[in-house]
């Protein structure tokens, strides 16, 4: 990290000059109006004294915008590969630490993104004079959307990196860039897809309340009315009388058979009298998953069903803190999908962001309200970006 300090009487002389010498990705830590003292302490006039501030792998790749930016997301991606726990950075991925037991390599990795990440956020707060009055209303909507603070600098520090004339943007030309980003962020690998055809058992498995039960019977209604497909319902949710009735009433209304299972005996029963069906969705009780045990208690069953995909049902109402702690409670489990619920009861969807990035797992479908079958939709990396930078709302 090189940090160096100019004074300069123009603004502009200092940007020109930190390009000249730290790169492009250079950051500005902060800008004071000083005064110079003139000749014999007459004549002083007001300066500006700029600290700024790079990396010394960016100062080398000077003027290779794209080297820097890699960098900068390397750094980035690293630090996020280190919080989301193995099970997800490769399935069966071999590396193990204890806990708490972090690589020197990796420290060194964690405290430059901290180091950068609090560079950023004085760039972008403490020193708003420096930044354009378009990025800061961006990144105030994002923060105010609930994308987490190290995501939010990171989009509108790669947002104003795609830009020339950043001073003569409108507002909403800034916003579609960062929807752009953010799209494209949310594509490839990571884009949000709905149950595949060659999916055959799907389980859905999520904390109480969130609405699984519910998405379930919506997902049938749509296989059974627009895929024509042959679908079994399966339940192992006999935790409350009352959830099975609840199933049972929506097998019911779509004339389609509902299995109640206890233990994984009944897993491979169901599925033999199943076995002309063309999707199996699978039912689960609700617990309290920001605790271990009631994670491995689902292992058995869901061996035993072994599904080809695993939905994990979160309700964008929860505080983002516990919804991680889920995910990260489920690492033992191989969840394909995360589904997320009551969109129409909240006007924060950064978490959907946030969870995505962070632990890499790709999003499926949205649920907008209780009504069974039309509250869902499928989410694409549009969709997200629109709700992220506040393009679009449910409520
Ligand atoms: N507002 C809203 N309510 C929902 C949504 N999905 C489910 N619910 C409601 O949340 C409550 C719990 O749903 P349920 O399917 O039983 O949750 P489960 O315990 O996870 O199976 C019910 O009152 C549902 O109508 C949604 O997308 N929006
Ligand atoms: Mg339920």
């Amino acid at each position: 990290m090189i940090v160096k300090r100019y004074v300069v009487q123009e603004m502009p002389e200092a940007i020109a000059k930190i390009r000249k010498d730290l790169g492009k990705n250079a950051i500005i830590i902060s800008t004071k109006k000083i005064k110079t003292r003139g000749f014999l302490g007459f004549f002083g006039r007001t300066a500006f004294e700029v600290i700024a501030a790079a990396e010394e792998e960016e100062k080398k790749a000077n003027d290779h915008f794209k080297g820097g930016q890699a960098f900068t997301e390397s750094v980035q991606e690293e630090a996020i590969r280190m919080k989301k726990p193995e099970a997800f950075s490769a399935r069966g991925g071999t590396e193990r630490h204890e806990e708490g037991q972090v690589e020197p390599e990796k420290e060194r990795l964690l405290q430059e993104v901290q180091q950068l990440r609090s560079m950023f956020q004085s760039f972008l707060l403490a020193e708003p004079s420096g930044v354009p009055a378009v990025a800061r209303r961006m990144q105030k909507t994002l923060l105010a959307n609930g994308v987490d603070e190290s995501f939010a600098l990171r989009l509108i520090h790669k947002g104003m990196q795609h830009i020339d004339d950043i001073e003569n943007m409108s507002e909403q030309a800034f916003r579609e860039v960062v929807q752009a980003i953010i799209q494209n962020e949310m594509g490839g690998r990571l884009a949000p897809s709905p149950i595949t055809g060659d999916s055959r058992v799907v389980s859905i498995i999520g904390p109480t309340g969130v609405g699984k039960t519910t998405t379930i019977a919506k997902l049938a209604a749509h296989q059974v009315l627009h895929e024509r497909k042959k679908v079994g319902l399966i339940t192992s949710d006999t935790y409350r009388i009352a959830a099975v009735e609840q199933l049972k009433t929506y097998a019911d209304i779509l004339n389609i058979p509902l299995e109640i299972v206890y233990t994984p005996d009944d897993c491979v029963q169901a599925l033999q009298k199943f076995s002309e069906k063309d999707l199996i969705l699978m039912d689960t009780a609700g617990r309290n998953y920001t605790q271990k045990m009631p994670v491995a208690e689902l292992h058995p069953l869901l061996h035993a069903i072994d599904p080809d995909e695993i939905y994990l049902v979160l309700s964008l109402t929860s505080k983002t803190s516990d919804l991680e702690t889920i995910i990260a409670n489920f690492c033992e489990i191989k969840i394909d999908k995360l589904l997320f619920t009551k969109l129409d009861e909240t006007s924060t969807y950064g978490a959907m962001y946030n969870l995505v990035q962070k632990f890499q797992l790709p999003a499926s479908y949205a649920t907008t309200g209780q009504n069974v079958p039309d509250d869902i939709e499928v989410l694409t990396p549009e969709s997200i970006a629109k709700l992220i930078v506040g393009e679009n709302q449910y409520v």
